[in-house]
């Protein structure tokens, strides 16, 4: 697997051998419900905070070893259904030029965050996806390998509006009001950042699969401060630009098609667009009724989600009754066992291996019964 240079190569993967989670993403039979976490691999974990000690954060993004060592830690410890590299969404901007530190304790912070539509002309206007993320790339092949074919590996990218709202605001913000304001005031020059994103997004998306990806979830975390007018205007169309291209361009080079996900936090008032939107499963919050969130979706795309996170927090027991209630509302078919959003560093390991078994056994009894 390693060519002249020493560099792992993306062929030759173990062959895989649990594919419940791809099976379910496709909406096939399945013995159980697959599950895994989003942010499992994080600082609730020990092992996760040892690793990072001491270093930078997107140093260890740029260290395909410490990614692929931090995306199996999880694995070791619970059955999970899937790995997700480890990387951040916040690695686009950087390729498009911009600088962008992890400051521990405040989270992710720009030195230079766009103010006006001028500053557009500081980002790179063609961006050579290899060279700049490159590193990913090669995190997702190790990993690939290192799986031995345990479980497939998930690839992600940030949305374009969830990218374009971090590179205005300069780092995390409660209202994203500095972002919305280019939405009312610069909308010519939003949509021309917003397109920029969504051509380098599908270049990466791209490049991901083809390093090893099985699997890809676009993140628009940041759809809850939109309303359904904005959405359908700012985030829609690229997320399905996005599906669109990359689904096309995969057949073009006639790789075989990945399913992708599409988890928009707090976009409930757009569900029934995002259920038609070429993506094969649609990512819950908590805050949607499983049974509504079916009705609205229809039978076409698969479901993933959305056991309110601080529910870890309960005892065993009642995470157990939780996650019954939840995998009996969502139904064993088309559906895959996550949080409702990442977890938490306050989280105690145990609890989440509660869950993970949960989701197991009661989808286990469910899938027999129908
Ligand atoms: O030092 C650290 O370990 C900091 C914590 C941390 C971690 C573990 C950050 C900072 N990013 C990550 C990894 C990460 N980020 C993953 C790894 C894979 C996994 O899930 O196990 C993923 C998928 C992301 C994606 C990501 N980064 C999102 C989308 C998901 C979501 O949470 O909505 C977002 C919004 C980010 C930005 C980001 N990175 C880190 C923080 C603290 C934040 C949020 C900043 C904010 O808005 O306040």
């Amino acid at each position: 697997i390693m060519d002249k240079d020493n560099l792992i190569l993306p062929k030759d993967f173990p062959e895989l051998t649990n594919d419940t989670f791809l099976r379910a993403a496709h909406g096939e039979e399945v013995e159980h419900v697959p599950v895994w976490c989003m942010r499992q691999a994080g600082r609730y974990l020990p092992e996760f905070r040892e690793s990072r000690a001491g270093k930078d954060f997107f140093e260890t993004c740029r260290s395909p070893e410490a990614c692929c060592e931090l995306t199996l830690q999880p694995l070791r410890r619970f059955p999970l259904d899937a790995a997700i590299i480890f990387s951040d969404i916040l690695v686009v901007p950087q390729a498009l030029g911009m600088d962008v530190q992890m400051t521990p304790g405040k989270g992710p912070t720009f030195q230079e965050p766009l103010k006006e539509p001028e500053d557009l002309q500081r980002l790179r206007a063609k961006v050579d996806v290899d060279a700049e993320l490159g590193y990913v790339f090669r995190a997702i092949t190790l990993t690939r390998h290192k799986l031995e074919g345990k479980v497939p590996l998930i690839g992600f990218s940030g949305a374009p509006w969830t990218l374009m709202s971090y590179m205005i605001e300069g780092g995390g913000s409660v209202t994203q009001s500095k972002a919305k304001r280019w939405l009312y005031r610069h909308p010519e020059a939003s949509h021309r950042l917003l397109q920029l994103l969504t051509d380098v997004i599908v270049e990466y998306l791209l490049g991901q699969v083809k390093a090893g990806a099985q699997a890809l979830q676009v993140f628009e975390s940041h759809a809850g401060c939109l309303g359904p007018v904005q959405f359908k205007e700012f985030a829609l169309p690229y997320l399905r630009d996005i599906a669109m291209r990359v689904k096309g361009k995969l057949k073009e080079s006639g790789l075989d098609n990945v399913p992708m996900i599409v988890f928009a936090k707090d976009g409930h008032y757009a569900l029934e667009d995002l259920s038609q939107s070429y993506y094969e499963v649609v990512g819950l919050d908590w805050t949607i009724d499983p049974c509504l969130a079916r009705k609205r979706t229809g039978g076409s795309v698969s479901l993933q989600g959305n056991m309110d996170p601080c529910a870890l927090y309960a005892t065993k027991e009642r995470i157990s009754e939780i996650v019954k209630r939840m995998v009996e509302a969502f139904g064993t078919r088309g559906y895959i066992a996550n949080l409702g959003h990442g977890l938490y560093p306050d989280m105690d390991p145990e609890s989440v291996g509660a869950f993970v078994d949960a989701v197991h056994t009661h989808s286990r009894q469910l899938a027999k019964r129908v």
